[in-house]
């Protein structure tokens, strides 16, 4: 278990550091954009989850200060990317945990980060599970509607694994919706597995909503999601998180 010291000197250590799995629009399988997501490279204990010391982070109140330098290195590592591909800028997706998008100091934080990196407000999608819009759903609606003055983008993850989905979707300024893996995992079991997703794309459709598939691991899963007329798919059957490097190099940028 790590310690609030522990997660304070891997910050200053340069142990964190940031993978990004790329999403892909179907059908012709390109890459559209990248997830951003942390990891700990621990001295003795090899890669840690962040499923283990996100909440740490969030309790301590240690994620505002690594979540403001997620931002600014994601934004440096796609904007160079972005720079060496001219051709096919992709786009950014970063998660936002619920104290981050509870600090009143964000939406600055955003703006001041993309002008001092250049990285293009349309294609930064924040990431933002429905109980973190939830949890304070008035300041939430505000946040929201000066990210999208700028022009940001937001995508409500997990998808359909939160509470009152429907009744807010319509109130908040949401871009897009990530259909959580816990459907696509059991969508090969048919009935209401299956239909829930097809009811979850067709509502994204007519919402105007970008709509993207996570967690698709094999052939069956992409053949079905596709079927369903998802646009948008991630997960290891195309691609694991990976360092910026391995990315650039990938065959996603060189085919
Ligand atoms: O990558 P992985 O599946 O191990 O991530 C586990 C959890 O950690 C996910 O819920 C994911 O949203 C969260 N997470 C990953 N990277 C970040 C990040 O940069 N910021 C925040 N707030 N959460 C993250
Ligand atoms: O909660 P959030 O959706 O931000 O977290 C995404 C997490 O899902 C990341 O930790 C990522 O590593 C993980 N992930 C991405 N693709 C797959 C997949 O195909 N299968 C599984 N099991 N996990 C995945
Ligand atoms: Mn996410
Ligand atoms: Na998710």
């Amino acid at each position: 278990m790590e310690t609030l010291m522990d997660l304070r000197q891997a910050m200053e250590k340069d142990e964190l550091i940031l993978f990004y799995q790329p999403i892909i629009q179907i059908p012709d399988e390109k890459i559209t954009g990248v997830e951003a997501l942390i990891r700990w490279k621990h001295p003795h204990r090899g890669m840690v989850s962040p499923a283990e010391f996100i909440p740490i982070a969030e309790e301590t109140g240690l994620i505002l200060s690594m979540g403001k330098w997620i931002l600014k290195k994601a934004c440096t590592d796609i904007k160079a990317l972005n720079d060496l591909h001219p051709k096919k800028p992709i786009t950014l997706s970063v998660n936002l945990s619920s104290k981050e998008f509870a600090n009143t100091e964000l939406f600055e934080q955003i703006r001041q980060t993309l002008a001092e990196t250049g990285f293009q407000p349309e294609l930064l999608k924040l990431e933002i599970t429905e109980s973190v819009v939830m949890g304070n759903a008035e300041a939430a609606v505000i946040t929201l509607n000066k990210l999208k003055e700028i022009k940001v983008r937001i995508s409500i993850d997990d998808f359909g694994t939160g509470y009152s989905s429907l009744s807010y979707l319509h109130r908040f300024p949401a871009d897009s919706l990530k259909i959580d893996r816990s459907f696509i995992r059991r969508m090969h079991l048919g009935g209401e597995n299956l239909e829930i997703v097809r009811t979850i794309v067709t509502l994204g459709k007519a919402l105007k909503m970008e709509i993207t598939a996570e967690g698709v691991e094999t052939a069956e899963e992409l053949a079905m999601v596709q079927e369903l007329d998802c646009p948008c798919v991630q997960g290891y059957y195309f691609a694991r998180p990976m360092p910026l490097k391995e990315l650039n190099t990938s065959h996603f940028f060189h085919p």
